[in-house]
C-alpha cells in the first residue's frame, strides 16, 4: 500500500498528471513515512537533499490551503533554479509561487539533543521563492495528503546569502511583497512567519526528530511563506524582501 501510493505520487510529478487525494483518515506519521518513501525514489535517480523546507507557518497560507498545521518537506538540488534565471513550466501541472526567507545551517543540527539550539547552527539568510505544485488534483488536500506529497515542494530560488548578525532571532521584521510582471500581488511581513521566522526555525527541530529529518551543515531551510501563493504562468516573479533583498525567476514556455 505504502509502495503504492508513493509510486503514485513520483509518477504524478514525473508524468505531471494530477492524482486523486488519498483515502481519508491516514495518520501524519504515516504521511511522513510516504514523503521518505518518494524523496528515497528521488534519490535513487541520483538526486541529493539540500534543504528542508517548512510550510503553513503564516495565517496567510494557512486561509489559503484550509490546513491548520505545520507541515515538513524536503528540497533536491534538482528542484533548485538559478536566482535571474528561467524554469520550465512543463516541469509543472499547476505551479503557484509564493516569498520565503531561506537560511542556511553552518553546522549539523543534533536534533536528537532537547537542548539543541538550532538558531546558533545557522549563518546566512537570503530572499527566496518557493514553486509550489500538489500533485492532488485541483491543488486540493488534507493533512496527510500534503504531508505525503512532500508538502507541494516543486522548485525555489534562493537570492543572495547575507550574514546572520549573531543569532536568527536578532534580525529585524521585514517588509516581503510578491511582484508579478511589476504588480505586487501580496504583501506581507517576515512577522507573518510565526511572529518571526526564528520561530519557524525552532518549530523544525522537534518535527525533525519525529518524523526522521536530518538537518546538516550547508542546507537551505525555507521558513514557510509569509503570504498567500499567486498562479505561476509565463511571468517575471520577484520576492522583495526590504532590508534583505530581492530574488527573481522567470516562468518560460
Ligand atoms: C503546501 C506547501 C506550503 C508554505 O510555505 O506554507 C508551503 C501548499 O500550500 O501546497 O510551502
Ligand atoms: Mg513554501
Amino acid at each position: 500500500m505504502t509502495y503504492e501510493i508513493a509510486g503514485a505520487l513520483d509518477n504524478a510529478q514525473l508524468s505531471v498528471t494530477a492524482m486523486d487525494q488519498l483515502a481519508p483518515g491516514m495518520e501524519l506519521a504515516h504521511a511522513y513515512e510516504l514523503q521518505h518513501d518518494v524523496l528515497s525514489r528521488r534519490f535513487a535517480r541520483g538526486e541529493r537533499l539540500i534543504g528542508t523546507k517548512l510550510g503553513f507557518t503564516s495565517k496567510a497560507k494557512m486561509a489559503q490551503m484550509g490546513v491548520a498545521e505545520i507541515i515538513v518537506g524536503q528540497l533536491t538540488d534538482a528542484m533548485q533554479v538559478v536566482a535571474d534565471g528561467a524554469v520550465d513550466l512543463a516541469r509543472f501541472i499547476h505551479p503557484r509561487i509564493e516569498p520565503e526567507v531561506a537560511f542556511r545551517l553552518s553546522d549539523d543540527v543534533d536534533v536528537d539533543d532537547p537542548e539543541v539550539d538550532i538558531l546558533r547552527c545557522v549563518d546566512a539568510v537570503a530572499p527566496a521563492l518557493e514553486i509550489i505544485d500538489s500533485r492532488y488534483r485541483d491543488f486540493r488536500f488534507s493533512l496527510p495528503d500534503v504531508v505525503a506529497d512532500n508538502t507541494s515542494a516543486a522548485a525555489f530560488v534562493v537570492g543572495e546569502w547575507q550574514d546572520v548578525p549573531r543569532t536568527v532571532d536578532e534580525l529585524p521584521v521585514w517588509d516581503v511583497e510578491l511582484v508579478v510582471d511589476g504588480s505586487v500581488v501580496e504583501i506581507g511581513s517576515s512577522a507573518d512567519i510565526l511572529g518571526h521566522p526564528a520561530y519557524a526555525l525552532r518549530a523544525l527541530v522537534p518535527m525533525a526528530r519525529k518524523y526522521g529529518f536530518a538537518l546538516s551543515a550547508g542546507q537551505i531551510v525555507l521558513a514557510g511563506a509569509a503570504t498567500a501563493a499567486a498562479p505561476f504562468g509565463p511571468s517575471t516573479v520577484q520576492a522583495r524582501i526590504a532590508g534583505l533583498g530581492t530574488v527573481t525567476v522567470r516562468g518560460a514556455g
